[in-house]
């Protein structure tokens, strides 16, 4: 059993790419990805939403102007091995005491780490949030979510972003497994969504039922 933690600054998307895979499993689409297996859901939580003040919103699983205060979590299985993982996302507002509580506790229970950036902003905020973090294994996995958002050389701009990500966790000893690429909605006038919107699940795939 894989428990992973997806942590990341506020608004990198770790909700969304929940969401998302729990879209997979419950249609069915897991099994047509990049190794792919057939999964389903044991339990999904994300009663640790809260909708936005002021917002205009009637549920928080399914608007997406929504904060996590109290980590979110997915279980589910894999059918063959009848094996089991859980992926938490705890919020990413390490300001407000009850969730970094979240954040701390979430960081000493799994067992795998997914560090989640977002392409379209600077990387020094983001690397705040990661200053805080106490309890990290000495091998990560990264993701970089919303490619969709990445304007120009797209290739040449993950490459750059991927090796400052390198070198912030180098200097605290902490070496990366790979490098997820990923595009964590459903956006439209995106040409290639499908392939990263796929990378979500092949990300969790790889990171659990290959262990
Ligand atoms: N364009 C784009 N927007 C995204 C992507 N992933 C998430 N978002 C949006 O980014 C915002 C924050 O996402 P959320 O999952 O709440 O981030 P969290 O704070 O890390 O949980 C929401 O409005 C999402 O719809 C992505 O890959 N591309
Ligand atoms: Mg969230």
């Amino acid at each position: 059993m894989v428990n992973i933690g997806l942590l990341g600054d506020v608004s990198v998307g770790k909700t969304s790419i929940l969401r998302l895979f729990v879209r997979y499993l419950k249609k069915g689409d897991i099994e047509k990805v990049e190794g792919g297996v057939k999964c389903s859901v044991v339990k999904a939580d994300f009663s640790g939403e809260a909708t936005v003040p002021g917002g205009n919103k009637e549920s928080a699983l399914d608007e997406k102007e929504t904060k996590t205060i109290h980590p979110n979590r997915i279980v589910f299985r894999e059918d063959a091995s009848n094996k089991a993982h859980t992926i938490f996302a705890p919020g990413g507002d390490r300001r407000r005491a009850v969730v970094k509580m979240g954040i701390i506790t979430i960081s000493r229970i799994a067992t795998q780490i997914i560090a989640v950036f977002s392409c379209d902003r600077d990387l020094v905020p983001q690397f705040e949030f990661f200053n805080d973090v106490r309890f990290f294994p000495d091998h990560i996995y990264v993701c970089l979510n919303k490619v969709d958002l990445v304007e120009g050389d797209k290739e040449k701009i993950i490459e750059e972003v991927t090796n400052k990500i390198k070198e912030f966790f180098e200097k605290r000893k902490i070496e990366i497994n790979e490098v997820f690429v990923t595009c964590g909605e459903k956006v439209e006038n995106f040409d290639e969504v499908e392939k990263y919107n796929n990378r979500v699940p092949e990300m969790i795939l790889e990171i659990t039922t290959k262990q």
